[in-house]
């Protein structure tokens, strides 16, 4: 029988001499502000995409000349912690070769956009001198490990973000091909030498990976319940933290989650984790080793639109795929403990950790930070990182957390946020707002159907309006935009959610769970922004006079028949 075809990718992978490709030469080329189409793939691990302005194509196109080229740069935060030296060098670089603004991701991570490929390297270089780096920000190996943002909030908090710390490191690639292509050879810690498994020969190896990597993309998150702020069930490997009189006893380990899938294709599915058992905290990175090793070798490599874990997952039957996790990393799963999640939102406002400490959660709305007029944002946080002694967090929500300040510290962090009103916009916004996330979509997205970043706070304008005429507006109900199906912003989890079929038009989904355990589905196709708010006033009207006590808005729709509950991602479409 013939070998089945690999996708393009797989190739491309492997003659890439561990990722190099011909990065180096296309990043010479003065010819054009693209890069070779190859290492368009194979610049993904490294942490770039490049991307054109999409406001412009077509009056380019009309004009003769090249779409303007740009590169969009993920930097990678393990954990979601950042210094304030941190902060204050990527303010720094997204003036000096971004487009001026920083953007928060909903997986913890901060992106630059609109980067020149001649400024490529010495963005990556100034970020470097901060011990930042954007390897693995994208590509088929492990993302940025997420944890939740409070890590000083208690003993166990501070434990889970040391593990996932632990789990980073472990399982960042390898290669040096970054460190030559992009730094001139220096490590990210100049005065170390680069962190090299070079096998005898002299050549990288990649001791978990392997030459061709992963079938596709990889996610870990960490949850400490009762908070689920990292959406763990959407993650490749989702671990719930298990505390035992306030020290971290071990994880329940889920696997098989995600998000994205394709119009007009049922048989791609969002699709959560289930959960394998309970292991303790020194077995969790044999067990997510013995996780990726069995995608790496039983993940679709033909077609990438089957590549993700949820696919091998179903493919293998759970069972057998727990076996296989069990034989691999020589333990065996216990019967899950018991955990409750209430929420997947953010504390918002101030929170006082275990050593008398506090952390201000700030809303950022679209996890955009920029200056607007009369809402300096950018220049304000960086007045702040100027002398601030603690950290910046970044939440899974696109928030951002202003951690560890002293209490001799909080007055000048409230005066320097006073000033323009920054704090308060938090505190003004409905809870609505507040739990709601947009991804980029346009102008950056070369995938994206649709507006979501730049056009969801117009449209919560207008469900405000609904919302506080049936005074709602102290209900948080999680509410969620993407320009495309792939789901960025974890739309397929959103009480309300809004996904871009084609300019101007959204399909609305409703009923996910409030605390991230269960998927939404499908209310109504192809609305226009008048369509929504027809369809979405009853509902809420309804919620607002029939809600049983503490109900939750995803809870309510199901109980009222609104839709189905999704039980489980191969009942998504049904
Ligand atoms: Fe994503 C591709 C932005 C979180 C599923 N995502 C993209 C690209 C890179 C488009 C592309 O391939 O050219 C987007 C770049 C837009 C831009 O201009 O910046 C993009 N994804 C984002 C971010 C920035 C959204 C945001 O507004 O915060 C998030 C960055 C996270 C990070 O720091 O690493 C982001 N993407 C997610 C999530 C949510 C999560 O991980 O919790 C998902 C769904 C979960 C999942 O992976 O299943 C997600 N992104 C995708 C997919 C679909 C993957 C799939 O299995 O089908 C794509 C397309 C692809 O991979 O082919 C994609
Ligand atoms: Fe782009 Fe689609 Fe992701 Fe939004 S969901 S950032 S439109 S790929």
């Amino acid at each position: 029988m013939a070998e089945p075809k690999l996708s393009e990718v797989e190739y491309i992978k492997a003659n890439s001499d561990y990722l190099r490709g011909t990065l180096a030469k296309s990043l010479e080329n003065p010819l054009t502000g693209a890069l070779f189409p190859e290492d368009t793939h194979l610049i993904k691990f490294h942490g770039a995409y490049q991307q054109t302005d999409r406001d412009l194509d077509s009056e380019r196109k009309a004009q003769k000349l090249e779409p303007l080229y740009s590169l969009m740069i993920r930097i990678r935060v393990p954990g979601g912690v950042a210094t304030p030296a941190q902060w204050l060098r990527m303010d720094k670089l997204a003036d000096q070769y971004g487009n001026g603004t920083l953007k928060l991701t909903t997986r913890q991570a901060v992106q630059l956009h609109g980067i020149r490929k001649r400024h490529l390297k010495a963005t990556i270089q100034g970020f470097n001198e901060v011990f930042l780096d954007s390897l693995a920000g994208c590509g088929d190996v492990n993302r940025n490990v997420m944890c939740s943002p409070n890590p000083n909030e208690s003993r166990v908090h501070e434990a889970v973000y040391q593990v996932s710390k632990a789990i980073s490191d472990t399982f960042t690639p390898h290669t040096t091909a970054y460190y030559e292509v992009f730094m001139d050879g220096q490590s990210v810690d100049k005065s170390q030498p680069i962190q090299t498994q070079k096998s005898a020969t002299g050549t990288d190896e990649e001791p978990v990976y392997g030459k061709t990597y992963l079938p596709r993309k990889f996610k870990i998150a960490l949850a400490v319940p009762p908070y689920n702020d990292t959406d763990i069930f959407a993650n490749d490997i989702g671990l719930i933290a298990i505390e035992q009189n306030g020290e971290l006893l071990g994880f329940n380990v889920a696997a098989g989650g995600g998000l994205g899938m394709t119009f007009g294709m049922p048989e791609t599915f969002p699709r959560l984790a289930d959960i394998l058992g309970f292991v303790p905290a020194s077995e969790v990175l044999l067990v997510c080793e013995a996780i990726i090793t069995t995608q790496r070798d039983h993940g679709n490599r033909e077609n990438r639109k089957f590549s993700r874990l949820k696919y091998t997952v179903e493919r293998m039957g759970l069972d057998a795929f727990k076996a296989e996790v069990e034989q691999r990393a020589g333990i065996r799963f216990a019967e899950p403990l018991p955990y409750r999640f209430t929420h997947s939102g953010d504390p918002l406002g101030w929170v006082q950790t275990h050593d008398g400490h506090y952390n201000l959660g700030l809303f950022i709305e679209g996890g955009r930070i920029q200056d607007n007029p009369g809402f300096p944002l950018k220049t304000t946080l960086k007045t702040l990182a100027l002398v601030h002694d603690g950290d910046f967090r970044l939440t899974g929500n696109q928030n951002l957390v202003i951690g560890n300040i002293s209490p001799q510290k909080r007055p000048i962090v409230e005066a320097i946020l006073d000033k323009y009103g920054i704090l308060e916009a938090t505190y003004r916004q409905t809870a609505l707002r507040q739990n709601s996330i947009a991804c980029v979509a346009l102008n950056t997205c070369t995938l994206a159907f649709a507006e979501a970043e730049r056009y969801l706070p117009s449209l919560i304008d207008k469900i405000d309006t609904i919302v506080r005429a049936y005074r709602l507006e102290q209900t948080a109900i999680n509410i969620r935009m993407t320009g495309c199906p792939n789901g960025c912003g974890r739309p397929y989890l959103g009480e309300i959610a809004f996904i871009g079929r084609s300019p101007g038009y959204y399909n609305m989904y409703l009923g996910a769970a409030h605390n991230g355990e269960r998927l939404n589905k499908l209310y109504k196709e192809m609305l226009d922004e008048a369509g929504i708010l027809r369809e979405i006033e009853p509902v809420l009207a309804d919620f607002a006079r029939n809600r049983q006590h503490a109900e939750t808005f995803g809870d309510f729709v199901i109980r009222q028949g609104y839709v189905k509950a999704t039980t489980h991602g191969t009942n998504f479409h049904d």
